[in-house]
């Protein structure tokens, strides 16, 4: 399934000054297509907190798989730990997807319960 996210509808334009139009008649012609913007939906990629996975392996999840520099890791796992989730990153459905199942694995292959999911923003 192909998804579009850039529709075209005509734009209808007034007659004003167009030849053949009197006042406040309507030309009817669709003079120009405008890709009418649609963004596509994005997906929060959310880290779930327990009691068992080890600080430091989250952290080295949120650098590997997400890009945080140490610091920012750090804090984000902290987030976690204190409030229960996080949202750690905002993606296309596609990006999400990929980054929740290379979380869930990388947790599953070390034996650690850590869990991450996705949102529709
Ligand atoms: N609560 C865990 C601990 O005390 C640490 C942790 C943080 C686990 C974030 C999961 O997503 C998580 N070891």
């Amino acid at each position: 399934m192909t998804t579009c996210f850039l529709p075209s509808e005509p734009i209808w334009l007034a007659s004003g000054g167009l030849p053949g139009a009197g006042a406040g008649e309507d030309a009817g012609l669709a003079l120009k297509t405008r890709p009418k913007t649609q963004r596509p939906p994005m997906y929060k990629v959310l880290l779930l907190n327990d009691d068992y996975t080890p600080m430091e392996f989250v952290v080295h999840i949120l650098e590997r798989f997400f890009g945080m520099t140490h610091a920012q890791a750090f804090e984000i796992m902290l987030t976690v730990h204190k409030k229960g989730m996080a949202v750690v990153g905002v993606f296309s459905f596609e990006v999400a997807e990929t980054k929740v199942a290379q979380v869930m694995d990388f947790a599953r292959r070390h034996q650690h319960p850590l869990q991450c999911t996705m949102e529709k923003e």
